[in-house]
């Protein structure tokens, strides 16, 4: 860790990644003979290719304005390069990295050939018109076109890359490279997306909850869920907990947070949706029209009492004290949608009291998944039905959370869901470099 941290002293986010796989796979390389001496970790904490870019274009006032767009190329010796795009104010280096690095070992532990990477961009959507970002998606691509491709690197969504983007990223590609191809996932149905991506993220971290509940013989049925964020993780995850019986009483954005002691409903989900995925609206609005709800400007939910807490908008975003409230508050179950949303303080608590939790890197790697499934479909030219590629998701939750069983079940019994993780995801990996030697 010395040696990572004097390279990479100005990314704390991506040394928080680091550490935390370094805790959990470095005793477990020092029981295995074929690692010895091989530097297994230490090279897979170098990205293969890290590319910065100018990303010019033009606003709806005639100004020229100038963001810094990015690709890391984390790791490709299982598969191509894959992972999402970010469009955020707060994307850096450090950021880019640290999602990249976790995208290794989520990517790995989906059984599919895929290898990791991120990236995206210091752009905030927010504000813009459709034009203005259609023609900053058009300059990203003008440039990250060289850099991706099929059997290369095939970027997706993220905070801020929906489909809506996607549609013009893709745009531009196929223009450039006069191919129609699956490079991006995420597409929409008309032009070689897949049914059941959208969805995707969200079920597949209840899927993995309801995987964990079920070692403890229990389910959603009848509990409390809290969930933060309301873009496309958090929406999704609150419609698979209400069909499977759970009250979901908290939604959030970065102003604050809603609650309904009442749950949300169906119905009130899909004015949620209309809010933000339509008019582009705050969460806040929500109370406007249900007066059973609360808005709680400037928090986070972590404060509600419930059973199982989905932490669904970005790094960080539940700390130590969150979590003993939420323990205080009789939470069981944390299955975290966002990437590293709990931070190390958070997780220790949850260890320590010794509730389910999941790591984001195994609990939100149905959205990838799917998105493997996507690329299949693209290969055979073919698209699979709703049911099929929900049954194929549901199969590899499932798989991922044995994996976990597997390399994380504790001497008393107790399943520590981070190392499991960790160590299975290095495992796929760390085999394949092993192979092909010093690259
Ligand atoms: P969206 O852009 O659809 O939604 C993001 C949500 O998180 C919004 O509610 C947003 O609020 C909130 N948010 C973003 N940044 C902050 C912040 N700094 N502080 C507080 N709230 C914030 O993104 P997604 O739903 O796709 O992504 C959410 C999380 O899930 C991310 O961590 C992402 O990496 C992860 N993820 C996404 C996958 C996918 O397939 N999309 C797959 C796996 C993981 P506001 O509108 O106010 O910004
Ligand atoms: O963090 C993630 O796994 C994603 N944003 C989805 C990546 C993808 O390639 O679908």
């Amino acid at each position: 860790m010395d040696e990572v941290r004097e390279r990479n002293s100005h990314e704390p986010e991506f040394l928080q990644a680091v550490q935390e796989v370094a805790e959990t796979v470095i005793p477990y390389i020092a029981t295995q003979k074929i690692y010895d001496g091989k530097n297994i970790l230490l090279r897979m904490v170098e990205p293969e290719r890290a590319i910065t870019f100018r990303v010019p274009w033009v606003d709806d006032q005639g100004e020229i304005r100038v963001n810094r767009g990015y690709r890391i190329q984390m790791n490709s010796a299982i598969g191509p390069y894959k992972g999402g795009l970010r469009f955020h104010p707060t994307v850096t280096m450090s950021v880019l990295k640290f999602l990249a690095f976790e995208q290794v070992f989520k990517n790995s532990l989906t059984t599919l050939p895929m290898g990791g990477g991120k990236g995206g961009a210091d752009f905030d959507p927010k504000g813009k018109s459709d034009s203005e970002i259609m023609r900053f998606c058009h300059s990203f691509m003008a440039e990250l076109f060289r850099y991706i491709g099929p059997n290369t690197d095939v970027p997706a969504g993220d905070i801020g890359v929906g489909s809506k983007e996607i549609g013009y990223l893709y745009g531009m590609y196929r223009k450039i490279r006069n191919e129609f191809t699956g490079v991006l996932t995420g597409k929409g149905l008309s032009w070689g997306g897949s049914l059941i991506r959208p969805e995707a993220t969200g079920y597949g971290t209840v899927y993995f909850a309801e995987n964990m509940l079920k070692t403890q013989k229990k389910s959603f049925e009848n509990k409390i869920v809290s969930i933060s964020g309301s873009g496309n993780v958090a929406q999704y995850a609150a419609e698979k907990a209400i069909q499977l019986g759970a009250k979901v009483v908290t939604l959030s954005d970065s102003s604050g947070y809603i609650y309904d002691e009442e749950g949300i409903t169906e119905e009130k989900l899909a004015h949620v949706m209309q809010l933000k995925n339509v008019e582009k609206s705050r969460i806040s609005a929500y109370i406007a029209k249900y007066s059973s709800a609360k808005f709680v400007a400037g928090k986070t939910p972590w404060k509600v009492a419930c059973d199982i807490a989905m932490p669904c908008a970005t790094q960080n975003e539940l700390n130590g004290d969150d979590a003993k409230e939420l323990i205080k508050n009789g939470c069981i179950c944390v299955s975290e949608g966002a990437n590293m949303p709990s931070t190390p303080e958070a997780i220790l608590a949850f260890h320590k009291a010794k509730i389910l939790f999941a790591p984001g890197k195994a609990s939100n790697a149905g959205g990838v998944a799917t998105s493997g499934l996507e690329m299949t479909q693209n290969s055979l030219r073919f698209n699979w039905p709703r049911e099929e590629v929900n049954e194929k998701l549901k199969q590899i939750m499932s798989d991922i959370h044995s994996s976990c069983l597997a390399y994380g079940t504790e001497e008393d019994g107790y399943v520590n869901y981070v190392k499991g993780a960790n160590i299975a995801g290095f495992v796929k990996v760390a085999d394949a470099m092993l192979a092909q030697g010093v690259i």
